[in-house]
């Protein structure tokens, strides 16, 4: 049995997930902290608490939506859930959900219907909350499990993944309030299931995420990046080299992936379908079954291998390079192409036509030769550190694929920013082996690759070059600076703590 096919490990102390030492102890302050806050909030302690870590991806960017394999690693920083069913002596069914830090997270109350619309128009905080609360329901009716009348529940969450950082802070609270919930519940699912049904519920916040965030941070191993493959879900063991390290840097840029769907992140994914079915069209398929059966360009990945190798070459780029062209599709261009308006292509959701309502053209061209190439650098990642060389030579390697994933995030699939360039720049300036946008970009942070020994120096250059401006403007303050640039190893993935 893989490791994915197991259950969330269920533990009694926090050495299990944190290990020993500081990390523990700072841990263990937390936990105590939110039991004592649920005891005055509820009058009785959790009965249990779920967390999931935030994640770092290393190289694979907006690919894992179209079918892709990424290489993310789990961060320390994480989303614990408090959680215990309400009695029926405490009044009518409800789900009460507070923050631990309620100055900048206001509490909320939902009712317990199980079928409840998100008001993605007016999203808050706790929504993530409802949103695995909604997910872990249609999970049960996907497996016939009935458990009556749905319990209210009490609920309180501390988060340490900074939001809108590219760091996945939005998994880190949907994955561990799933767990918290069926948990609770008395029940316990294979980790990839539940990675499986968290990346589909948080789309109920209207982002057409691609899976990757919900993967790691519930199959994540301390001390291991992974390759994880979709369709499906299988997370591959990546031992890092050891004498380098990644420093996380945040841009200071809020990147509000979910407000800015519709034009950014949902807008690619559109842009991605749109070029894999013309592609398909254009190599021999018919306009109608093009429509109905190609999603995603990895669906047409072996059309594009084909054409290459009538030029001798197994590369799919060939195809988008010779058969889509650089200056961006207007709608009618393309409804011409398919013989179909593009709202009848593109039916099957509504944040798919708030995408093609807010669109003024489409790069087709450039979104399909990023996911080809992107998706190579990938393997070659993983090929990188698997090589005998020395290990200068393979940190030399790891950084230029990611210089090569920033370029090509920056120019072919525009989801850079001009504070997340400085950034780049600053951090190759002063020694880095490679730096990149991580996450769906438009803000949020930076993930370099320095050598080990030099992360103390380089961590200081950073602040000078980069955050010392921003401190004297009163952007951030001084005493946050560790919020917002540390260096990450590998974390643990998901757990269920009982004590
Ligand atoms: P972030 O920015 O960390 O939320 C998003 C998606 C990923 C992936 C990356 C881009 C969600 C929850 N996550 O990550 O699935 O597509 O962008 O590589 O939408």
């Amino acid at each position: 049995m893989g490791d994915s096919e197991e259950p969330v490990p269920v533990y009694s102390s926090v050495e299990a997930v944190y290990g020993d030492g500081a990390q523990a102890e700072e841990a263990l302050f937390r936990y105590n902290q939110l039991k004592s806050r649920f005891a005055q909030l509820y009058g009785r302690d959790p009965v249990l608490f779920a967390r999931a870590p935030g994640r770092v991806n290393l190289i694979g960017e907006h690919i894992d939506y179209e079918g892709y394999s990424v290489l993310p690693m789990a961060i320390r920083q994480d989303t614990i859930v408090a959680i215990c069913k309400r009695e029926p002596s405490e009044g009518p069914g409800e789900i009460r959900i507070a923050n631990l830090h309620p100055d900048k997270y206001e509490p909320f109350s939902f009712t317990t219907d199980v079928q409840q619309d998100i008001d993605v128009e007016r999203l808050v905080w706790a929504h993530y909350f409802i949103c695995g609360y909604i997910g872990v329901f249609e999970y049960f009716a996907s497996k016939g499990i009935n458990i009556g009348p749905p319990y209210g529940l009490n609920v309180l969450i501390d988060g340490t993944v900074l939001p809108g950082s590219g760091l996945s802070s939005s998994a880190a609270l949907v994955c561990s309030s799933a767990i918290a919930i069926f948990s609770v519940l008395g029940f316990n699912f294979p980790k990839k299931e539940v990675a499986e049904f968290a990346c589909a519920c948080e789309r109920h916040i209207g982002t057409q995420s691609g899976g990757m965030d919900q993967a790691i941070s519930l199959m994540a191993k301390l001390g291991f990046a992974n390759v994880i493959d979709f369709n499906p879900i299988r997370a591959t063991d990546v031992s890092l080299p050891s004498g380098g390290s990644f420093v996380i840097a945040h841009s200071l840029a809020e990147s509000r992936k979910a407000v800015t769907a519709a034009t950014n992140y949902n807008n690619r994914v559109v842009e991605c379908r749109l070029a894999a079915i013309v592609l398909a069209v254009k190599l021999g398929t018919s306009p109608k079954e093009a429509i109905s059966t190609v999603r995603t360009l990895s669906d047409v990945e072996g059309l594009c291998v084909s054409f290459a190798a009538t030029q001798g070459s197994s590369d799919p780029v060939l195809a988008v390079e010779q058969h889509l062209h650089e200056e961006p599709y207007t709608a009618a261009e393309i409804e011409g192409l398919l013989c179909e308006s593009l709202t009848s292509v593109i039916v099957d959701s509504r944040t798919s036509l708030a995408v093609l309502a807010a669109a003024k053209h489409f790069k087709l061209f450039q979104r399909a030769k990023h996911v080809y190439m992107e998706a190579k650098r990938v393997f070659s990642f993983q090929e990188a550190v698997q090589v005998k060389r020395s290990e200068q030579e393979i940190l030399e390697r790891l950084g230029n694929l990611m210089n090569e994933s920033h370029q090509s995030c920056s120019v072919l699939y525009e989801c850079s920013c001009p504070e997340l360039e400085e950034l780049v720049d600053v951090c190759r300036d002063i020694g880095a082996f490679g730096a990149r946008l991580t996450g769906a970009g438009w803000g949020g942070c930076v993930v370099t690759l320095v050598k080990e020994s030099v992360v103390p120096s380089f961590i200081l250059s950073l602040k000078e070059r980069f955050y010392q401006a921003r401190i004297d403007e009163g952007i951030i303050n001084r005493n946050d600076l560790g919020l917002y640039v540390f260096a990450s190893k590998p974390s643990n993935g998901a757990a269920i703590i009982k004590f």
